[in-house]
């Protein structure tokens, strides 16, 4: 699929740059063009119709609103395919990792029905140890109280956070919410539990940065659709459900660097990958690569 705008290559100033590797999280406006933002907006609510092997409904039944998400469904959805390929995103995410491609390690999206009250809670994204970031794009207007929030400078604590979940047994985490046990679930597999176990002594619990907001330099924007927040994966970050009146959709890209490997609690995630068909050329300790994982531009 070719769309107008798909010659447009967002860019980085020195000042972005900076924030960047400061901050840990910067935002770029109008990074991504109308024709882009409406087949993402298109493809979201296909793919919502049409639920992908990794599609989750991320909202307590009977709650407001409704928080979904899903992963790597570009092989089923034409206009994510096309987005990562030719919307000059590789581009920006290559520039911002210092390298002439990025591989992408994931396309995934997250949609905050109006009314949502369920959380992002906060946490970081630790399966890949080297260079990782994120790219968020709002595909709607997202008020500053919905939107992605930041622990300013937390990529560069030296600490490893995983949801406190992480470090209890079977009956504590019976009872957690559906957000909780998504992102418990990211890291942690009951096939895996060897590895998880041997591997929390180098990670520390997430801590209640909701509880203690004032202790904290919270960042984050109010986005327009097209806005986009470049994140290093380390950073800290969260979002409060969508009390607005309109959806928050937001469409998100991960992307490593060259000196990227699989970190051991990884193993959980390409376990689910290899079971769910796709194929996943490399181990724990090992650079990411195969058609899955393509490098870009
Ligand atoms: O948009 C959200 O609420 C979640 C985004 C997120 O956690 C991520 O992209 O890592």
């Amino acid at each position: 699929m070719q769309r107008e705008g798909s010659a447009h290559a967002c860019t980085m100033s020195a000042d972005d740059r900076a924030r960047f590797a400061q901050d840990g999280a910067v935002v770029l406006r109008r990074a991504v063009t109308a024709d882009w933002i409406a087949a993402l907006r298109d493809g979201v609510e296909r793919n919502i119709r049409e639920p992908g092997p990794f599609f989750r409904c991320l909202s307590q039944p009977g709650q407001p609103g409704g928080f979904m998400t899903d992963m790597w469904s570009r092989a089923q959805i034409p206009e994510f395919e096309s987005y990562v390929t030719q919307s000059g995103i590789a581009t920006l995410a290559a520039s911002a990792l210092g390298e002439p491609q990025a591989r992408l390690l994931q396309d995934t999206w997250f949609a905050k029905r109006a009314g949502t009250v369920e959380p992002t809670p906060w946490h970081h994204d630790t399966v890949i140890f080297g260079p990782f970031l994120s790219i968020w794009v709002a595909l709607d207007p997202i008020p500053r109280v919905a939107s992605l929030e930041f622990v300013r400078g937390s990529h560069l604590w030296n600490r490893y956070f995983m949801p406190p979940s992480y470090f209890e047994g079977d009956a504590s985490t019976s009872a957690l919410r559906e957000t909780e046990r998504y992102y418990l679930d990211y890291h942690k597999q009951e096939a895996a539990r060897g590895t998880a176990v041997a591997e929390a002594s180098r990670f520390e619990p997430t801590p209640d940065i909701e509880a203690d907001r004032a202790d904290y330099d919270i960042i984050g924007w109010e986005m327009a659709a097209g806005d986009c927040i470049l994140f290093d994966a380390l950073t800290l970050h969260g979002a409060a459900g969508n009390p607005s009146e309109r959806d928050a959709r937001r469409f998100v890209t991960r992307w490593v660097g060259s000196g990227a490997v699989l970190a051991p609690h990884g193993e959980a995630m390409i376990g689910v990958l290899r079971g769910r068909g796709f194929a996943v050329p490399f181990a724990v300790g090992e650079p990411i690569g195969g058609s899955l994982f393509p490098l870009l531009p």
